[in-house]
């Protein structure tokens, strides 16, 4: 065993590495706002993050929340991984997350991720204590409903703690211990309701324990090291330890440490860690939520597993992390769409298919993947684009990675699939409404899409589509039309002519 984390530890880990360096990361960039103001976690907070994510705005950090205990628990960061105003920096939040430079694009940051994929897994490392063991609170010293956990929409059912923390679970034989996202909210003094989903990971485990007749043991982990939410969020496969992978994004192990009432371990410098079970057989109401697509349901509840919470660890001055979700643009399109893309495009790939390129369009509201397809490696494969958009379509629509995205659209290698105003422009001029269209009803479909969940057909299956934004000589003799634009229609040398003389023209 490793001896006990000094307590310089913290201060020596990158940005990518502790959720508190990333924190100062941001502060150093110009890109947070410390809010010294006592803010009321009901509706001010959650209102407070709307604006600044609708807007591109910094960060805030909550350093005096109405309500926080008397060991400070807990500030709030919002928006940790929204978009920055600045289109030199974009993705920096994210790119920080993953230790790349605040400049980095999101092709960039999504190719670091899938690299990760391949490299040698480097384990995580088992430390005696940490950070996250600075406070310990048990049940006789807490009561969820007193501490300020957020109501974030005036709709909600709830108060959201949970929105950018990471479950940490495992299979009943050890084997798969999965880390990853879902939302869960205040259900009582030491309970919490959460959504456990159809397909997802946390899904499959807790039909194990089921299987097994024992409650589900749990831990779950606010502010923990940045490329471990990257990781929490991405649709990895089946039985893939996300801390060895993170272990390989970074090139170092992540330090762990064992949960005082189970034998989980988790991020050493987490900001707060919840520790307890999740019943096989009791519920909660949960819901409704102001969700990803930008839509909440007055009144939509339903009742999902309910959880224990038996014991509260954190660090001092501790920071809970909260995504505000709905209209573009937060977490929910920043990480879940294009992770999942990036799954997508790399899934196609290993299939065989000329992908080069996928990403979900955030004004699609990460319903949609567009993909770049290598048309000269298309070409030869000799096939019809029925065939094609049938290929794609079973092998994106029928595995996991394709749960959240009902749209594919395929576009040729002069789209920039980044750049949502070439892919509306090819989808709108090239994808004959109907004839162009491969519809698949067959397939699980994402109940949280409006018109799914909400909407004339099964919530649950179908409402998926191919859409081929291909001409049909792209199949064959390759593009045959140049484009209408500036850049498209002029020899350079006029190009450059025009632009030099721009100023005298009298612009
Ligand atoms: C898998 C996606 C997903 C996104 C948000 C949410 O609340 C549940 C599932």
């Amino acid at each position: 065993m490793t001896p006990a984390v000094e307590t310089s530890y913290r201060d020596e880990l990158p940005p990518h590495m502790d959720f508190r360096s990333f924190v100062n990361a941001l502060k150093d960039d110009g890109d947070l706002v410390e809010i010294d103001k006592e803010c009321d976690p009901d509706l001010e907070v959650g209102a407070i993050i709307r604006h600044a994510v609708e807007n591109n705005e910094r960060a805030p950090l909550f350093n005096n929340l109405k309500g926080h205990n008397e060991n400070g628990l807990w500030r709030i960061l919002g928006a940790p991984n929204s978009l920055r105003a600045d289109p030199a920096q974009r993705f920096g939040r994210l790119a920080r997350h993953i230790g790349l430079e605040p400049t980095a694009s999101i092709k960039t940051i999504l190719d670091k991720m899938l690299a990760a994929k391949s490299a040698t897994p480097i384990p995580p490392r088992v430390v005696q204590t940490g950070p996250c063991k600075e406070f310990k609170l048990t049940r006789d010293q807490f009561d969820l409903t007193e501490l300020p956990a957020p109501l974030l929409h005036q709709a909600d059912g709830g108060r959201y703690v949970q929105t950018y923390g990471m479950h940490v679970i495992q299979s009943p034989d050890g084997k798969w211990t999965n880390w990853s996202i879902a939302r869960a909210m205040v259900h009582d003094k030491h309970h919490l309701a959460g959504l456990v989903i159809e397909p997802q990971h946390i899904w499959q485990i807790h039909q194990m324990w089921k299987k097994e007749g024992r409650d589900m043991p749990w831990a779950l982990c606010f502010g923990v090291p940045p490329a471990a939410i990257m990781a929490a969020s991405m649709p990895l496969p089946a039985g893939l330890s996300e801390a060895e992978y993170i272990g390989a994004l970074s090139g170092s192990p992540l330090a762990v440490v064992k949960c005082e009432t189970s034998g989980l371990y988790v991020p050493a410098n987490s900001e707060i860690v919840f520790e307890g079970t999740c019943s096989i057989t009791e519920t909660a109401p949960e819901g409704p939520f102001g969700e990803m697509h930008g839509y909440v349901f007055p009144g939509d509840t339903h009742p999902w597993p309910k959880y224990a919470v038996d014991l509260i660890t954190h660090r001092s001055g501790a920071i809970l992390p909260v995504s505000n979700p709905g209209r573009i643009t937060d977490e929910t399109h920043t990480m879940i769409g294009p992770l999942a893309a990036a799954e997508i495009g790399h899934l196609l790939r290993a299939k065989g298919l000329p992908i080069l390129d996928s990403f979900a369009p955030f004004e699609s509201q990460v319903t949609w993947v567009a993909l770049k397809v290598d048309k000269a490696k298309l070409r030869a494969m000799q096939l019809s684009a029925k065939d094609f958009c049938g290929q794609v379509g079973d092998i994106v629509f029928r595995d996991k990675v394709g749960f959240t995205i009902h749209r594919l659209v395929l576009v040729g290698d002069d789209i920039n699939v980044y750049d949502f105003r070439d892919v509306m422009w090819a989808f709108c001029t090239r994808c004959r409404p109907g004839m162009d269209e491969y519809i698949f009803e067959d397939v699980m479909g994402f109940p949280l899409l409006p018109y799914m969940g909400h909407g004339n057909g099964s919530p649950v299956k179908g409402g998926k589509i191919v859409s081929d934004a291909l001409l049909p000589v792209e199949y064959t003799t390759g593009r045959n039309w140049e484009t209408a634009s500036f850049e498209g229609s002029f020899p350079k040398a006029v190009q450059e002519r025009v632009l030099k003389q721009w100023n005298e023209y009298g612009y």
